[in-house]
């Protein structure tokens, strides 16, 4: 090569490789940086979609979501409240349109979820006789897990069974039904819907003691002979408070029962909140420091908040294979349930995207781990 032309095939290669690395543009094409093709050979990156997403009402929205994720979870339009008002009447028509929005997007359904004691319908309260109770749970899952056996990837087919102490929660279901009921409902499950993978999801459960309910729970339902393919950590966690040793050992351990681990409703709490977890029933008072950021998060805790997004990514890298899926709970700050719970009427920044869909700098800290 001669000396002329050595140099600028220097410089070609430094700018090809400064394109590269820039985290804003991808080589090949005009694309922007995605999550879900950035990790496509670790994990699966999902987000919760709320019903104006599903109905593609959001402009912003509907160009993000299939460009930065392959695995959805709708929010709240498949909850028994939603789908299944009464006793003999189920209504199909946003669960329809979420599995065709992401069949056309390439993006696979988890379905959420089958058996959970919150968002009941107000039928399914009032039953009093136990044989009428086993009725609804039995019919509710076959109907809906049968309607979308092949449609949907995956079911929570049961969402929040235990305590925080790891012993079972006192629900309706616990009671009409005893302790059986979670291997009930994965029995029915698997019948109705053979060809659609079934999962158990909870909050805490990389805490040692709900873990540790939460591993009795699985064996029991294999000890039965009944399939359970994986378990969700749902992952509402607190700035600067990760369980990073706890998740590690809980990640360990689920995968050592054969099952895929999947972190479900991911989401980092920056607000000042008292207590940890996602039960809903939950709530705290007002006071007056209670919406320190309403105009926008300082830049210390953005940063603190990049620094825990890319310690968990970092660890479910390290586990990639045993962790299959990571979903957000939410596609921006703005639409996140954080801003709701448990304090009403609060500006909360727990996501990757920004109220604008723009990156904050917690993606561009979780991109970076695949750019070193
Ligand atoms: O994000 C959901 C919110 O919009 C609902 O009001 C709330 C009430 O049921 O449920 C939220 O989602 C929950 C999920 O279904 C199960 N795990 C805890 C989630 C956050 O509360």
């Amino acid at each position: 090569m001669n000396l002329i032309k050595f140099p600028l095939l220097l410089l070609s290669i430094c700018m090809l490789m400064a394109a590269c690395f820039s985290g804003k543009k991808n080589t090949t094409s005009n694309e922007p940086v995605s999550l879900k093709n950035v990790f496509k050979k670790d994990f699966g990156i999902g987000t919760a979609l709320n019903t104006e997403q599903i109905q593609e009402k959001d402009p912003k929205a509907a160009v993000l979501i299939p460009q930065q994720f392959n695995m959805a979870t709708p929010e709240n339009i498949m909850k028994a409240e939603i789908i299944h008002p009464q006793w003999d009447n189920y209504n199909y028509e946003l669960a329809d349109k979420m599995v065709s929005y992401c069949e056309k997007n390439n993006i696979k359904v988890n379905g959420h979820t089958l058996i959970w004691h919150s968002q009941l319908p107000l039928f399914a309260r009032r039953i009093q006789s136990v044989d009428s109770f086993k009725t609804f749970f039995t019919d509710h899952i076959k109907t809906i897990a049968s309607r979308y056996d092949g449609k949907v990837y995956s079911w929570d087919v049961v969402n929040e069974a235990l305590n925080e102490d790891g012993t079972m929660r006192k629900s309706v279901f616990l009671q009409k039904l005893g302790d059986d009921f979670v291997t009930e409902a994965f029995r029915t499950a698997q019948a109705a819907a053979p060809n659609t993978q079934l999962y158990y999801n909870d909050y805490n459960n990389e805490q040692p003691a709900k873990r540790a309910g939460c591993i009795a729970l699985i064996k029991k339902i294999q000890s039965a002979g009944v399939r359970i393919d994986g378990v969700g950590i749902q992952g509402h966690w607190h700035l600067g408070r990760i369980p990073l040793k706890d998740i590690e050992e809980s990640i360990i351990q689920y995968a050592a029962l054969g099952l895929q681990v999947m972190f479900t409703e991911l989401d980092i709490e920056v607000l000042p909140r008292n207590f940890q977890g996602a039960d809903v029933s939950q709530r705290m008072n007002t006071t007056a420091s209670s919406n320190p950021y309403p105009n926008g998060l300082p830049d210390s805790l953005q940063q603190k908040l990049a620094d825990d997004y890319a310690s968990l990514f970092k660890l479910f890298l390290k586990y990639k294979g045993k962790v299959t899926r990571v979903t957000f709970w939410g596609v921006n700050d703005g639409q996140s349930w954080l801003n709701g719970w448990p304090i009403r009427g609060r500006t909360n920044y727990p996501l990757l995207f920004d109220r604008n869909f723009l990156p904050k700098p917690a993606f561009n800290s979780v991109i970076a781990l695949k750019r070193k």
